[in-house]
C-alpha cells in the first residue's frame, strides 16, 4: 500500500489546558515520526511526498471566509502583540444569530472554534493545509489507480467542521478527501470513523446528504468528548436521513465488543455499495492511549484491517488521532498489514 506523508507538520505544536496549567498539547510532532517509521519497518510499500494545493482545494467542505481565518489567524494575533499560542476565551451561544464575523481576532477565533482545543500557532496554518495535501494526493491516487492509499494525516481533520476548528483539527482531511472522489465522478462514498472520539466534523459537513455515508464507533458522548454529539438517535437529516449510522460504545470496550460494532459498521457500507471508502483512522481506541477509554490491543488493529477489507472496495486510510507515541506507530501499520493481507 502506498503511503503519502509530509514533514510539514513539524513546525506545528499545539498547547492544551491540562489540570489548570498550559501544556504541550498530546498531539504532537512524534507521533507522525513514529508511524512513518512503524510503516517502513512494515514495509508496507511506497512512501511518497503529498503534493501542493491551492487553498480553494479545501473550500469544497469549508467556506472560503473559515479557510481565510485559518490562513490569516497568526497574523491577526501577532498584530495584536500577541506571541503565545492563540487559543479561543469567548464562544457565541447556540441558538444566536452566527452570520457575522467579528473583525477583531478574539472574537474571530470564539466565532470560528468549537473548544479551546485548536490552538494556533505560527506554523499551525502551513500544517494544517499540507494535511489537507496529503489526504488530497492519497484520494487522487485511489480515485486514478483504483487502489488504496495510507494517507499519514497530521494535525488530525475529524473534528472540523464547515466553519470551526477544535480538538486538534483545523481542516477536515477525510472530509476533503471524500468530496475530492464524489468531484471525480464517484456516486456514493462511504466514511468510516474508527478514531475513539465521534467524527462530529465530518458529521455536520455531510449529515444532509446522502451521496457520503458516514459510519462511527465511538466512546459514548455522555462520557467522552467531543459529549453533545454521535448520540446512536444521530440518523442524518432531510435527504441524509438513514446515511449518518453512530455506533457509541462503553468505556473499557475491548476487540469483543467492538468487533460487534464493526461487523455492524462494515455491513451498512457493503449493503450502500460505494465506489470509494474513507477510513478515519484514529488508534485511541488502543488500551494503553493516555486520553481515551477502550481496551483494544496491538493485535487487535489486525483484525480490525482485516474486517475493513471485507468491504471490498477500494480504500483510502486517513490517518486521525491516537497518542500513545510509543504504540501508534505499530497500532496504524496492524491496521493496514490487516488490510493488506485481509
Ligand atoms: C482528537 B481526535 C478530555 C479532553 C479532550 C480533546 C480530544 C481531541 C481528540 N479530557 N481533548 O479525535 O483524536
Ligand atoms: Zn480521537
Amino acid at each position: 500500500m502506498l503511503t503519502i506523508y509530509s514533514d510539514a507538520h513539524l513546525i506545528h505544536q499545539g498547547t492544551e489546558w491540562v489540570n489548570g496549567e498550559q501544556h504541550p498539547s498530546v498531539e504532537s510532532p512524534a507521533r507522525a515520526a513514529n508511524v512513518l517509521a512503524s510503516i517502513r519497518a512494515a514495509a508496507l510499500g511506497e512512501c511518497r511526498v503529498a503534493e501542493r494545493h491551492d487553498s480553494s482545494a479545501y473550500m469544497t467542505v469549508h467556506s472560503e471566509r473559515y479557510v481565510r481565518f485559518l490562513e490569516n489567524a497568526w497574523q491577526h494575533w501577532q498584530a495584536e502583540g500577541r506571541t503565545h499560542h492563540a487559543l479561543p476565551l469567548v464562544w457565541p451561544v447556540r441558538g444566536a444569530a452566527l452570520e457575522t464575523e467579528p473583525e477583531h481576532i478574539e472574537g474571530k477565533l470564539g466565532f470560528y472554534a468549537a473548544d479551546a482545543f485548536a490552538a494556533i500557532t505560527s506554523g499551525t496554518w502551513e500544517a494544517a493545509r499540507t494535511s489537507a495535501d496529503v489526504a488530497l494526493s492519497a484520494m487522487r491516487v485511489v480515485a486514478q489507480d483504483a487502489s488504496n492509499a495510507f494517507a499519514l494525516c497530521r494535525p488530525p481533520g475529524h473534528h472540523a467542521s464547515r466553519e470551526a476548528m477544535g480538538g486538534y483539527c483545523y481542516l477536515n482531511n477525510a472530509a476533503v478527501a471524500a468530496q475530492g472522489f464524489i468531484e471525480r465522478g464517484a456516486s456514493r462514498v462511504a466514511v468510516l470513523d474508527i478514531d475513539y472520539h465521534h467524527g462530529n466534523g465530518t458529521q455536520s459537513i455531510f449529515e444532509a446528504r446522502d451521496d457520503v455515508l458516514f459510519v462511527s464507533i465511538h466512546g459514548e458522548p455522555d462520557k467522552s468528548y467531543p459529549y453533545y454529539y454521535g448520540h446512536a438517535q444521530e440518523r442524518g437529516i432531510g435527504d441524509g436521513l438513514g446515511y449518518t449510522m453512530n455506533l457509541p460504545l462503553p468505556h473499557g470496550t475491548d476487540w469483543t465488543g467492538y468487533r460487534v460494532a464493526l461487523t455492524h459498521a462494515c455491513k451498512r457500507i457493503a449493503e450502500y455499495a460505494p465506489d470509494a471508502v474513507v477510513i478515519s483512522l484514529g488508534v485511541d481506541t488502543f488500551k494503553k492511549d493516555p486520553i481515551s477509554r477502550f481496551a483494544m490491543e496491538s493485535e487487535d488493529y489486525l483484525r480490525v484491517g482485516k474486517e475493513i477489507s471485507k468491504i471490498g472496495c477500494k480504500t483510502l486510510f486517513v490517518l486521525e488521532g491516537g497518542y500513545c507515541v510509543e504504540d501508534i506507530g505499530v497500532n496504524v501499520s496492524n491496521t493496514l498489514v490487516g488490510f493488506s493481507n485481509g
